[in-house]
């Protein structure tokens, strides 16, 4: 009973979020933990800088879930290896060769076998980064208290560049100002360039730790906008910067993980006044090469540059009459001979070119073919901008000549910010399996996948807590595109939470409800940009129009080819015809496809209007129902997480009111016609 007491109260320890999912807890079960015990904390591996991290990390989870403690190594008995084959005699007995070839350069095998009378675990792998992903793997396996008494398992990534994206602003003087994220709602920046490379705060290292555990191994520390309104991030390859690049490195290394920056297109002037930034111009090719040495010579492993590139404001290779892909080849050329990459951005429209969805594609498909190899095409998931519903991007799948990176935002600019819990598992799964063109999806289309990321120096890295559900999703899909996000979201819950069964589906539900919640109370059936112009967050229906379309007789924007802007030829079949047609259109994407009369009858019988009305207050009701079965886990979750989720969901409520009642209204005073609802 004390005992009971004892545990209870461990477990409902007051905690602050600091740790994300990576929370090693004592093992509940006691022959589970006398197993994970057996081990002692023998975690043998060589002395290599990515393996060091690696058995540090598996010291300190195996210590505190089997509760024993880090202990010295005896030597003898049962043991964890980890390495390369070669590194020791278990991993070589237990695992073959062939086995661990076939998980290819960041896979890995984890086997538990017996060796010279000895149990045994082995992580194995074709290079100590997959060493590194196969330790998380079992990490994980230990805080869902699974036996590793017959474990066998292997796991190799289909994305080969899995990326973390951030939109931090540098500044010199941050120590002084502190430094902003464009679209971040956890705070501020914390890299603290000013105190690089002096000082390495400590946050950093838990960064790289959180990367590691999303199985990233590429980074951009910067945001793609480097200059306009006075933003310098385009420093950050100036001489002065690269210690401060160096000391970073440094910190991501022993987690697999390379540094990447973005850069401006205009660096040849910005950084050394050159007269030109012209790709063709042979100065400006030697300044990118020499450029690029000095960066390797001082980080060996530095990944490459991320381009924002003749779009909203950012200058680059149109000015001189180049195209995008001689922009994007003349910064390649520079990286090639030493191992790195550019991803360059399809983000680019222009408001005088008529709709800007069809933009990224009419101006990148004709270059297919024109990009160097180690060039990569950054491409957002749908051809607007990180709104709640959108069509897939046609260009995914139809460069074949070209390599391209898909980039998801995790951090939730359109979805609700800090604010409203809106898991975007279920989104991103179904961008991955989709299809824009005959049988290509966009999991098999890519080589590289890019997330905006939802971090900040808020204490739990994310404002919200839920929001760290989308951070765990984003890894999660990142290794295994086809992993389905009910279950990312159930283990999610359990990492976070314990396993407390009914806390872990009221999370579940709650996460896999809120989705169409979101999409209900703001915008259904496709409708997008509903939200104001710079905030992203607050009903602006009002002045919106030109993406909703919505007008006295009807709503949606026309971008069929028979009468509207064409968008929908973009697609391969079966999708083109699909879309072109208002009774085949999918229908949570009828009004990005179509302009209809408010009486257009939908599937359910509805009027269009009247599906409106009606999923704007289902919306409503949804976030209400949240509200009320996270109040049912009082008790169960410790009361510091419990409560910032509870104020928060209760203020997702309030908000969510404030949309039904902002666009059911613009509607109903645009249409003339009253909601039947009670
Ligand atoms: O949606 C817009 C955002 C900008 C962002 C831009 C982009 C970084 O509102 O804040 O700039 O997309 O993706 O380049």
């Amino acid at each position: 009973m004390l005992f009971a007491a004892l545990t209870l109260a461990l477990v409902l320890r007051s905690e602050d979020g600091y740790e994300l999912w990576l929370r090693y807890r004592l093992e509940a079960n006691q022959a589970r933990r006398a197993e994970y015990a057996s081990f002692g904390c023998m975690v043998i591996a060589p002395a290599r800088p990515v393996l060091n991290a690696s058995r540090e990390e598996l010291v300190r989870a195996l210590a505190a879930i089997s509760g024993t403690g880090p202990r010295a190594s005896t030597g003898v008995g049962s043991a964890i290896y980890i390495g390369l084959r070669n590194d020791a005699a278990p991993i070589a007995a237990l695992v073959t060769r062939e086995e661990i070839a076939q998980q290819g350069p960041e896979g890995f095998v984890i086997r538990a076998g017996e060796h010279a009378g000895h149990r045994v675990i082995v992580i194995a792998a074709a290079s100590d980064a997959g060493v590194l992903h196969g330790t998380f793997r079992l990490i994980r396996e230990l805080q869902l208290g699974r036996s590793v008494a017959a474990l066998n398992l292997s796991e190799s990534p289909p994305i080969g560049r899995r990326m973390a994206n951030h939109w931090d602003n540098p500044v010199r003087t941050q120590h002084v100002t502190g430094a902003s994220i464009e679209r971040g709602y956890a705070g501020d920046s914390f890299f603290k360039w000013g105190e690089l490379p002096d000082r390495i705060d400590p946050r950093l290292h838990d960064w790289a730790r959180l990367l590691a555990a999303m199985r990233l191994n590429g980074v951009v520390v910067n945001n793609v906008n480097t200059a306009k309104r006075g933003l310098e991030g385009w420093r950050l390859i100036t001489t002065d910067y690269l210690p401060k690049l160096v000391a970073v490195a440094a910190v991501l290394r022993p987690y697999g993980v390379r540094l990447f920056v973005s850069v401006n297109f205009f660096s040849p002037v910005l950084v050394d006044e050159l007269p030109t930034a012209d790709p063709a111009d042979p100065a400006v090719q030697r300044w990118w090469r020499q450029k690029a040495a000095e960066i390797y010579a001082a980080i060996p492993d530095f990944g490459g540059f991320l381009v924002k590139a003749d779009s909203e404001g950012e200058p680059g290779p149109l000015k001189y009459g180049r195209t995008h892909a001689e922009g994007a080849n003349v910064i390649a050329a520079a990286l090639a001979p030493h191992g790195g990459e550019v991803h360059w951005r399809a983000f680019v429209y222009d408001r005088a070119n008529g709709d800007r969805v069809t933009q990224a594609y009419t101006t990148f498909a004709p270059l297919d073919g024109d990009f160097t190899a180690n060039a990569s095409l950054q491409i957002k998931n749908g051809p607007l901008d990180f709104q709640v519903r959108e069509p897939v991007s046609t260009l995914f799948g139809a460069m074949s000549k070209t390599r391209q990176t898909l980039e998801l935002q995790i951090t939730q600019e359109y979805t609700g910010h800090d604010k409203h819990v809106c898991y975007l598992g279920p989104m991103w799964h179904e961008v991955l399996g989709f299809a824009p063109h005959q049988g290509r999806t966009v999991a098999s289309a890519i080589s590289a996948i890019a997330g905006v990321m939802n971090t900040g120096d808020a204490r739990n890295w994310t404002g919200h807590l839920l929001a760290q559900a989308n951070t765990y999703a984003f890894g999660e899909l990142a290794w295994t595109p086809t992993r389905p996000p009910e279950d990312i979201a159930a283990e999610w819950a359990q990492l976070t939470f314990g396993r407390d069964r009914r806390v872990i589906d009221v999370v579940t539900a709650i996460l896999l409800q809120s989705w169409h919640a979101y999409e209900d109370y703001t915008g259904p059936l496709g409708i997008g940009f509903l939200t104001r112009r710079g905030d992203h967050f607050t009903p602006d229906p009002e002045n919106r129009a030109e993406y909703h379309g919505g007008d006295v007789h009807g709503v949606g924007v026309d971008r069929t080819v028979a009468t509207g802007s064409g968008y929908a030829g973009q697609y391969g079949e079966p999708w083109r015809a699909r879309y072109e047609s208002r009774t085949q259109c999918p229908e949570e994407l009828l009004l990005f496809f179509h302009h209809v009369p408010y009486s257009h009858r939908l599937k359910n019988g509805r009027s269009v209007l009247d599906e409106i009305y009606v999923r704007h207050v289902a919306g409503v009701e949804s976030a209400r129902g949240f509200v009320r079965d996270w109040e049912t886990l009082r008790g169960r979750i410790d009361d510091e997480r419990f409560e910032h989720v509870r104020i928060r969901l209760a203020e997702q409520v309030r908000h969510a009111e404030d949309w039904c009642r902002a666009v059911n209204g613009y509607f109903e005073k645009l249409s003339g016609v009253s909601p039947l609802l009670p």
